[in-house]
């Protein structure tokens, strides 16, 4: 009987080498690659103004990425910071970390705050804020990383605002370079100058800007 040939036998080993292609197809498909663990996980908070509630009411946790993975399925599957609506904020913050004032790792803080003209929702808000979300994830700012502690994204009528927020706000050296990498990943011009104020003088400011403790 010639091997294989158009016989019941023959039929049922090439049936079960058409089986096993089509299998490792499907889990070659399914991709068992692993994903890429961030150094840090992080957690995106979103705030939507409701005037009946308190601040933090309004403050909610979205979801926390892990993996490199993690992040652009949420980046990508939710509005651009541009389509928020006014009063709206999205934060994106180490896990653990709460972005608030009274969070114990942002009490002593403050946060290098860079202010939109009115026109810039269109132009440059989502490029900055994507840039510095890969700022974070991406542990850009070297040994000075371990101080950041996350951003925020203000979207208001007045004018859109992003800050950077780091955990020691006498730490000058270490928020300066912070400042330094800041400008220059946004593309900043070298004229253009952005200030930052401790969290303390922001809580308790009474005019609409808080004083900077350091410009650049
Ligand atoms: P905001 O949302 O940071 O800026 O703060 P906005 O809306 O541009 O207002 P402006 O005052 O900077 O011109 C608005 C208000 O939200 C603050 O005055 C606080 O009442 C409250 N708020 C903001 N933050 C970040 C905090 C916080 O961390 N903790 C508490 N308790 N309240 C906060």
């Amino acid at each position: 009987m010639a091997a294989f040939g158009n016989t019941e036998e023959g039929n049922a080993v090439k049936n079960n080498a058409e089986d096993d292609a089509k299998a490792s197809q499907v889990v070659s498909k399914v991709d068992i690659k692993p994903k890429h663990p961030l150094h840090n996980s992080w957690t995106l908070w979103f705030f939507r103004i409701d005037k009946s509630k308190s601040w933090a009411e309004n403050l909610r946790k979205v979801i926390t990425c892990s993996t490199v993975e993690d992040f652009w399925g949420v980046y990508n599957h939710i509005l651009l910071a541009s389509k928020l609506q006014s009063g709206c904020d999205y934060s994106f913050f180490k896990e653990g970390i709460e972005p608030m004032w009274e969070d114990e790792k942002n009490r002593l803080g403050g946060r290098w705050l860079i202010n939109l003209s009115k026109n810039a929702r269109s132009s440059d808000l989502d490029k900055m804020w994507l840039e510095i979300l890969l700022c974070l994830i991406g542990e850009s700012f070297g040994d000075d990383s371990d101080t950041v502690n996350g951003a925020v994204v203000n979207i208001r009528n007045k004018g859109d605002k992003i800050g950077l927020w780091t955990c020691k706000a006498d730490d000058q050296d270490s928020i300066m370079r912070i400042g330094r990498q800041l400008k220059e990943r946004l593309g900043f011009p070298a004229k253009g100058m952005i200030g930052y104020q401790s969290h303390v003088d922001t809580a308790g400011k009474t005019g609409s800007t808080a004083k900077n403790k350091y410009t650049l």
